[in-house]
């Protein structure tokens, strides 16, 4: 009989799920995958998340990862952590966990109210204020970005690891928001590094498109 998988709620857009399908792949975790469409949520999901948002890692032993960081720390040190994605949480644990609070955090909320301003002001001349602004202080952390990235290959070091994948699905967010914009601004080696991301066979396969999972359906795996 065929060990019971973990089941992997997702939504293919959502920056959180895909951090955690980057970190599920490079473990080589294979998972049942439960594709759901935010504005209706199965019941079986409700049941299982308290925060009712994805990702959610649902282990064979009953146990279940809410947070998209954990879900990538619990399959990576699984795996034994196979292209070395965990060196700079070895190296500075404190220094990744300072990057995941300002990424999840202050930047996340800056994304938010730049790219879905009009959620957040009810007239025009608020929402252009509130989007300058928040485009603004983002761009503070990805000047930041260039920065380091002007100094070593990718953010984990020489070679992309836990920093790069846990915020290149943000930046592409931030990026969607107003790519004219973006790409004019003068970071070359965030650009260079976003690109590459971007047309990588690693992203390509995250991305692919699963149907909303139905309860009768046969199981589909990532
Ligand atoms: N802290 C969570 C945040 C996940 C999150 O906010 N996901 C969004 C989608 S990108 C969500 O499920 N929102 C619930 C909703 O829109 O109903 C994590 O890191 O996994």
């Amino acid at each position: 009989m065929e060990k019971k998988l973990p089941i992997f709620w997702s939504f293919r857009r959502c920056p959180y799920a895909m951090r955690a399908r980057l970190a599920l792949r490079s473990a080589g975790i294979k998972v049942e995958l439960r594709e759901i469409l935010l504005r209706d949520k199965p019941a079986a999901f409700l049941t299982v998340s308290k925060t009712k948002t994805v990702p959610v890692l649902e282990l064979a032993d009953g146990e279940v990862i809410e947070e998209s960081r954990d879900i990538m720390f619990w399959a990576l040190k699984y795996a034994h952590d196979p292209e070395g994605w965990l060196a700079p949480f070895y190296k500075d644990e404190s220094a990744v966990a300072a990057f995941f609070e300002r990424l999840d955090g202050p930047f996340k909320q800056d994304l938010d109210r730049y790219k879905y301003a009009t959620r957040f002001a009810d007239n025009k001349k608020d929402v252009a204020e509130n989007q300058l602004t928040h485009r603004t202080q983002g761009a503070i952390f990805l000047n930041e970005i260039e920065a380091h990235l002007s100094k070593q290959a990718c953010l984990s070091g020489a070679k992309m690891g836990i920093l790069d994948f846990a915020c290149l699905p943000f930046i592409r967010q931030f990026r969607l928001a107003d790519m004219h914009w973006f790409d004019a601004q003068d970071w070359p080696h965030l650009h260079r590094w976003l690109a590459e991301f971007l047309v990588s066979d690693r992203f390509s396969q995250i991305m692919e498109k699963y149907p909303p999972w139905q309860s009768e359906q046969a199981p589909q795996y990532f």
